[in-house]
């Protein structure tokens, strides 16, 4: 977290501080029961036992999805939770999954660091009879091995992004000029970095003026993000766009711009970034990020939905779920984006946009 505007923020800022530090305390790989309640409680009982693994803790967008997700699978709403933090490792992610299916959860969910490495394990979760949801980033596996999938259009934020920045710069009577941009990525493999990737190389691809100087994995992370930055900086003379993949490689890119005095977002390189998470946006107000394009954390309540009504012995029919998701700006020029066959608005931001922010 880094921007001035937390000061205003403050009831974001003391939910933020009670939460970070509840993270904190618990070591990444140890499985947490979130609802405290003795083995022999009868209530106990009744309650829906979920397992969930988690990513990790990488970025302020992992938090809000954390936090949604402890209080959606709460007690008060009729759930036990096994939460594992899984640090960014593939491995320990796996195994939590396993673990669950050894502990007799009623049912598992899985937000995949990478795409790859699931399928055995998920051939045991079904061979055990424990229903499997997938959300925010996509699994590679048989698809008769979860009950269904629900987050973001990763290559549609990275096409939103591209269509972005080629109305930015016909707007700047720079359409025509040579473009040099060089990609922060996110973590290598994971579907985040796939489809933002593939999103944005489908416009570089089609404008001979643009040229992709790099692309490197900044982790997710501000520190990712500033390693990276540093590293163009020392290669680079003349960059003219950032693409960061999520908000904390922008803060990242960011510090490392302002340690070498170079000018960027509203007065140099233009920055574009992933997520919107309130200080992001912030960021985007103050003209430090130019464009953000949104992808919403919340996906644990569609989940909840969805488990509630296998629970009643409903079907749940649609399989792949996208949640909706807005592009943000720092100036007022662009009205709005076409991509494809999509027509896009574009959110000016303001101080009302940003109070307005669920996180
Ligand atoms: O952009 C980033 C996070 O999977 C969409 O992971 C998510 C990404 C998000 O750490 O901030």
């Amino acid at each position: 977290m880094r921007s001035a505007f937390l000061r205003t923020g403050l009831v974001l800022l003391l939910a933020g501080i009670i939460f970070s530090g509840c993270i904190n305390e618990k070591k990444p790989n140890e499985p947490v029961t979130a609802s405290a309640i003795p083995e022999d409680n009868k209530y106990n009982e009744e309650l829906i036992k979920v397992g969930f693994a988690q990513v990790g803790h990488e970025s302020d967008w992992r938090i809000a999805a954390t936090d949604s997700a402890m209080d959606t699978f709460s007690e008060k709403n009729g759930f036990e939770l096994l939460y594992v933090d899984a640090n960014n490792d593939p491995e320990v992610q796996v195994n939590a999954v396993r673990s669950f299916i050894e502990q007799k959860v009623d049912y598992i969910v899985i937000d995949p660091i990478v795409t790859k490495g699931w399928n055995s394990v998920m051939k045991e979760a079904k061979e055990a009879g424990i229903p499997v949801f997938v959300i925010d980033r996509m699994i590679d596996c048989d698809e008769d091995l979860y009950v269904a999938w629900f987050g973001s259009d990763f290559k549609a934020e990275g096409e939103a992004a591209g269509a972005w920045l080629e109305a930015y710069l016909a707007n700047k009577g720079r359409g025509n000029d040579d473009i040099n941009i060089a990609v922060i990525a996110g973590t290598d493999g994971s579907s985040a970095q796939i489809g933002r990737s593939e999103g944005f190389d489908k416009y570089i691809a089609s404008k001979p003026n643009w040229n992709k100087l790099d692309e490197k994995d900044g982790e997710f992370t501000q520190s990712g993000g500033k390693r990276v930055m540093n590293e163009y900086l020392e290669k680079y003379d003349d960059i003219d766009v950032i693409v960061c993949q999520n908000d904390n490689e922008a803060w990242g890119a960011i510090d490392a711009m302002k340690t070498a005095g170079k000018e960027f977002g509203r007065e140099g390189a233009v920055i574009i970034s992933f997520d919107a998470v309130y200080d992001g946006l912030a960021d985007v107000l103050d003209g430090n990020i130019n464009a953000d394009f949104e992808c919403n954390p919340l996906s644990a309540p569609y989940v909840a939905d969805a488990i509630r009504k296998l629970d009643r012995g409903e079907q749940i029919t649609k399989k792949i779920n996208y949640i909706d998701e807005a592009c943000f700006q720092h100036e007022d020029n662009i009205n709005s984006i076409v991509c494809g066959r999509r027509t896009i608005d574009m959110i000016t931001v303001t101080w009302d946009v940003l109070l307005e922010r669920a996180y």
